[in-house]
């Protein structure tokens, strides 16, 4: 099996500090008691003293430099699959590359800034003046500190958010399957995963998505089983809805849409057709594979009405299933794997 790659677990390392937390840590160090090397001893109290403001303030700098250094070694969005980038994108803007930017720069300021006051205390020729220098470098350095973390908090939000997502590796075939409540969406997932599907909360709403995975031949796949996200007409989705199924649509995965067309169907054949209307217009239809499920219950008339009905909207090709018994299933998740194939080729 394929090891999975995701940023979501990546990310569990992430961290960004805030500005009151590193100040608090600095003034600790400028005021705890400081050992100097006894080296310096027979060079006389005023040396000593002078080596001491030298240390401390090597110290702040080691602290503010690590910790900014840390953010900005934290991966950009840009260099991010589509999907992360996306939900990063939608919860805090700009404001997460930014810090990462702020952090680069100001890390080589500090730098900058070390040099010099390192110079400059090492030359003083009193302990007050070491004292002097060492107050206006912690002083300097802990602004360009404050300033580089203005938006630390935003960007830990989106931060958050990537822990709380699922694992999803983009560079392996992905398969969503979409459909109204009862089709048998989570059938389909577990008839066609190996092992237990993980559950995963799913951003921007309070939906847990269900990841399936399996291997065709040794092609490794993951299948998404997407509850009260692609379910229900957009019109009756609020804008976090919305946010949901935009970090969805950025998955370079095509879409099985589950249709049951039994008499007994929660939902209305018209109100499916509703639903796989609204999922056409965030997918392209060459990647979207309508499926009528339940082929082993429904009768041949209400399999050729789903058939015609779907066939009207424009689809070249009507899969017909039943999860349940597992009739038709490979056929159409090798023809999932190819359509996400060929999506990777063209997005
Ligand atoms: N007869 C029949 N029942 C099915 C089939 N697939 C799912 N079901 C049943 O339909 C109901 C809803 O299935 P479920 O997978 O939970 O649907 P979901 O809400 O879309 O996840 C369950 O009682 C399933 O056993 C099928 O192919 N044939
Ligand atoms: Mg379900």
């Amino acid at each position: 099996m394929a090891e999975k790659f995701c940023i979501s677990d990546e990310a569990k390392k992430f961290y960004i500090p805030t500005y009151e937390s590193l100040r608090k840590l600095a003034l600790k160090i400028y005021v705890e008691p400081t050992k100097v090397p006894k080296s310096i001893y027979k060079q006389g109290k005023e040396r000593i003293s002078i080596m001491r403001y030298l240390i401390k303030c090597e110290r702040i700098y080691s602290l503010l430099a690590g910790n900014l250094g840390r953010v900005a070694r934290l991966p950009k969005t840009n260099t991010m699959p589509k999907f992360y980038a996306e939900i990063i994108r939608l919860s805090v803007g700009d404001y997460y590359d930014e810090t990462i930017a702020k952090a680069v720069k100001s890390v080589k300021i500090l730098t900058k800034l070390w040099r010099e006051y390192r110079k400059i205390i090492l030359a003083s020729s009193t302990k007050y003046e070491a004292k002097r220098y060492a107050q206006e470098f912690v002083g300097r350095a802990l602004s360009v500190t404050k300033r580089a973390l203005r938006y630390a908090n935003r960007a830990s939000e989106a931060i958050k958010l990537l822990k709380e997502s699922p694992c999803i590796d983009e560079s392996l075939p992905i398969i969503i399957v979409a459909g109204m409540p009862q089709v048998g969406k989570s059938t389909l997932v577990s008839k066609v995963s190996t092992a237990k599907p993980e559950i995963s909360p799913f951003p921007f709403t309070t939906k847990k998505v269900i990841l399936g995975h399996g291997t065709i031949n040794t092609t490794y796949y993951q299948v998404i089983d997407t509850p009260g996200i692609l379910d229900r007409p957009f019109n009756e989705m609020n804008q976090i809805e919305r946010k949901a199924i935009a970090v969805l649509r950025s998955l370079s995965a095509p879409i099985i849409f589950l249709i049951d067309p039994t008499s007994d169907s929660y939902y209305a054949l018209d109100s499916q057709i509703a639903v796989l209307k609204d999922v056409m217009t965030i997918r392209d239809i060459r990647y979207i594979l309508p499926t009528i499920n339940k082929m082993d219950k429904a009768h041949e008339n209400e399999l050729r009405k789903a058939k015609n009905t779907i066939k009207s909207l424009g689809f070249q090709e009507v899969f017909i299933i039943s999860a349940l018994k597992s009739v038709g299933v490979w056929n159409l998740i090798r023809k999932a794997i190819e359509l996400s194939f060929e999506m990777r080729k063209f997005t």
